[in-house]
């Protein structure tokens, strides 16, 4: 007989709630929860495909060891054991750091793995440790830090109350929201049209949200700190630009008016690629509306000046008054407050306080830009990294140059992951740990919810229990550390026995059920059951004073490792940045049915067209003679590509769009229904030698590249 569970699709920011129905063993349907309170019924087709992860014959049920040129399934005992004393082993003899970490993804989508995070990473006692971080949202969390006091304290365009929204490298109709849980959102985001609202795209690519707005316009990738500066300019002229309330705890602002000064639109209009007469009548919507908010994701995080562009979309907002007020940028009151957390625990954000060996990037939170990871493998010396442990992340193809990484990781004398298959990563791999899926796992979306558009809370127990001999990924994490520790020297032994025992004894389960009985809401995992649809706990509220985590309490608008790179930012305006004949600027491109790199085993997400297509403007095509659907090669510093051509009006000319996280006929990799649809990897190209000066964040849009005709094709 058929059951009904409400779940949650813990794939993306979105968090929408799923109604699934099943026979207690096997998934009937997944559709979209009508009376989720957040998501309203919002499904989209990777939630769906969930089902399809569940039922994978690809997915691996049991642990896998290297053997040969294949795998043989090994019991749980004997994979812990065995990696635990390699890696032990390797860090006996070449010390600590000689082990990497890192972590990708879907570890913040999972409370339970993260929940356990700290003890994982610091169990391996190592400075290498990385994660999808930095080439995500690093910059924002460290503008958070640096201006706020805290990194946990994020910015939501409230688009619920907002009457101007401005996003500015972001595609939330395809990507659902970033660092912005807001399911329904493309739905969201018309309903600000509806009630009199205006929305404006800045992007190099007339993307699906720039066709629901009221106006797009195209801008030269990387340039959009000098876009949001001439911004600022115009509106310090109109003498209008007013924090209103926030001028009491603003400390910087005449700094701000200086540095503004020296950007007025008509010197910065021809390197953006906007018209300065469009940036002043811009910046005049967005000072005149009583309800703004500017709103930047990737297309302002992962590029070359990351951390200056996160910072103005900020500073649009606090000096017209929009931040901490209804309908502008708010900080959530979520029912775990991490920011409250981290200021008790003392631990609001870390940055520089040691660099990486060969180039000297700097560490945040104790962690590595990823940009550092390939010469860490291959650069010998003390600190030289020999072997990697990789949970939830398929670096592979989701960080820049993974031809580079497919030869360091071959250069590794052990390599362990924690991941579902044997994909373009994990085949580097000498042993495998495969965790339950979401649909064993029960659910909370800490993260999420702390970046809602509005308050609220969610709880979801597991669909199906852990079935017998299967291992949940925070208990991976868990016994992979006490393997080690037990390796290690007696003393350690004992000591990760007793940490092992507590951290069982206060599971993540524990641990969340503590957390959401605090203020503000005291609720509790049983009480939660009880709203299987979740809870609506209000809109957001005005609370920078309760949440303000700066030493002196104030806004720090001027942030000196911001300000110290904006010399580097002024060589932009020089001659020499304009591109040659023959060049262009890659930038990257999302699509609704592909999850970064690992959805692609799921045929409903995957037939259908070819996704993986070199998006060019007829312009650029016409005088490069090249034609549609005719297949291409594009050639940067660290290699060349080949993928159809697409010529479209959606480009800006000079810039050409790839998806990514694909590139899945890397031999060894056994995903069946991917290498069918294997595409290209846009990653194959992206150099790793660009990154953002200030916080090491990878470039990953605006890349130099050259398109050329594939004469064998
Ligand atoms: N060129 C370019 N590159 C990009 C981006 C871009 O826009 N352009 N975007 C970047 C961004 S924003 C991100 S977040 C990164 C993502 O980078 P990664 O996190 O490294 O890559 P994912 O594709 O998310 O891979 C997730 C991996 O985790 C596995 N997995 C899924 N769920 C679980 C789980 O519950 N437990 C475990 N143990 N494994 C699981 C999957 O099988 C897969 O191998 O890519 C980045 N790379
Ligand atoms: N369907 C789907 N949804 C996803 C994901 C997915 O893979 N697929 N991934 C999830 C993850 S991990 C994340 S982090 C989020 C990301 O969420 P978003 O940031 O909303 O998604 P992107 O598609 O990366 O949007 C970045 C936009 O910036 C533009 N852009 C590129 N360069 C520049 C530039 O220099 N300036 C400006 N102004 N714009 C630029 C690009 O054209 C693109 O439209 O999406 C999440 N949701
Ligand atoms: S929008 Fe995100 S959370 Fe919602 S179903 Fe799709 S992947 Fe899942
Ligand atoms: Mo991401």
């Amino acid at each position: 007989m058929s059951k009904t569970h409400y779940g949650i699709c813990n794939f993306c920011d979105s968090i929408c709630g799923l109604q699934i129905e099943h026979d207690g063993k096997n998934i009937i349907s997944i559709r979209g929860d009508r009376q989720n309170q957040f998501s309203r019924g919002h499904i989209c087709p990777k939630g769906i495909a969930q089902q399809d992860l569940y039922n994978d014959p690809d997915r691996l049920r049991r642990p896998v060891r290297r053997k040969g040129g294949g795998w043989e399934e090994v019991s749980w005992a004997e994979a812990f054991a065995e990696a635990g004393s390699r890696i032990a082993a390797i860090q006996k003899k070449y010390g600590n750091d000689a082990i990497a970490v890192y972590y990708g993804n879907p570890t913040s989508h999972n409370y339970s793995s993260l929940l356990v995070l700290v003890p994982f990473v610091k169990g391996f006692k190592t400075r290498n440790i990385y994660s999808a971080t930095s080439v995500d949202s690093l910059t924002r969390m460290l503008v958070s830090l640096l201006v706020y006091g805290s990194q946990a304290l994020l910015p939501i365009p409230d688009i619920e109350r907002t009457e101007l929204l401005m996003i500015i490298g972001a595609n939330p109709v395809v990507s659902n929201g970033s660092v912005m849980a807001a399911p329904d959102c493309k739905k969201r985001l018309m309903e600000i049209r509806e009630r009199g609202g205006k929305i404006f795209v800045i992007d190099p690519r007339r993307t699906e949200t720039a066709a629901i707005a009221d106006a797009h316009y195209f801008i030269r990738p990387g340039t959009d700190a000098l876009f949001l500066l001439a911004m600022l300019n115009t509106m310090f002229k109109e003498e209008i630009a007013n924090p209103g309330k926030l001028n009491l705890m603003i400390d910087g602002l005449d700094r701000l008016k200086e540095i503004a000064a020296e950007y007025p639109p008509e010197r910065v209009a021809d390197t953006v690629g906007i018209a300065s007469e469009d940036i002043k009548a811009l910046a005049r919507d967005f000072l005149s509306s009583p309800k703004a908010v500017c709103y930047g994701r990737m297309g302002t995080s992962t590029q070359e000046f990351g951390s200056l562009a996160t910072w103005l979309v900020d500073a649009v907002n606090i000096v017209t008054g929009n931040l901490d007020r209804p309908g502008g940028a708010m900080f959530t009151t979520p029912a775990v407050d991490l920011v409250g957390l981290a200021k008790l625990l003392r631990q609001p954000g870390f940055f520089n306080r040691w660099q990486s060996r060969v180039s000297g990037l700097p560490e945040f939170n104790g962690e590595f830009p990823v940009a550092a990871l390939a010469e860490e493998i291959e650069t010998p010396g003390p600190g030289q990294i020999k072997a990697l442990v990789t949970n939830a992340g398929n670096p592979i193809l989701s960080l820049p140059n993974g031809r580079r990484l497919d030869r360091a990781f071959e250069k590794l004398e052990f390599m362990a992951s924690i991941d579902f298959y044997i994909n373009e990563t994990t085949r580097h791999a000498d042993i495998i740990f495969p965790p339950t899926t979401s649909m064993e796992t029960d659910h909370y979306s800490i993260l999420e919810h702390a970046m809602g558009i509005r308050n609220t809370a969610h709880y979801a127990p597991a669909l199906f229990p852990k079935p017998e001999g299967a291992r949940h990924n925070w208990e991976i994490q868990l016994d992979l550390i006490y393997h080690i520790e037990r390796n290690r020297s007696a003393l350690s032994s004992g000591l990760g026995w007793i940490k092992h025992s507590a951290l069982y004894f206060f599971s993540p389960q524990r641990q969340l059920n503590f957390l959401l009985r605090l203020r503000p809401y005291k609720l509790s995992i049983e009480k939660l059951k009880e709203f299987p649809h979740g809870i609506d706990l209000g809109p957001l509220e005005s609370r920078i004073d309760k949440v303000i985590s700066t030493p002196n309490r104030r806004i720090n608008l001027v942030p000196e490792i911001l300000t110290g790179d904006l010399e580097r930012l002024q060589k932009k305006l020089g001659p020499e940045e304009s591109l040659s004949e023959g060049e262009f600027l890659l930038i990257s491109r999302r699509t609704l049915r592909s999850m970064n790199s690992w959805m692609h085993n799921s045929l409903r997400l995957v037939k259908g067209k070819n996704r993986c297509t070199l998006m060019m403007s007829p312009e650029d095509a016409d005088r490069s003679g090249l034609e549609m659907g005719q297949q291409v090669i594009v050639t940067s510093r660290v290699g060349e590509i080949r993928a159809p051509l697409e010529v479209t009006d959606e480009m800006m000319p000079g810039v050409v769009s790839l998806t990514f996280g694909w590139g899945h006929a890397r031999e060894g990799s056994m995903m069946s229904v991917a290498r069918e649809h294997a595409g290209v990897s846009m990653n194959d190209i992206t150099d790793e030698c660009l990154y953002d000066k200030v916080s090491g964040i990878s470039v990953l849009d605006g890349i130099p590249v050259t398109v050329s005709p594939d004469t064998k094709d």
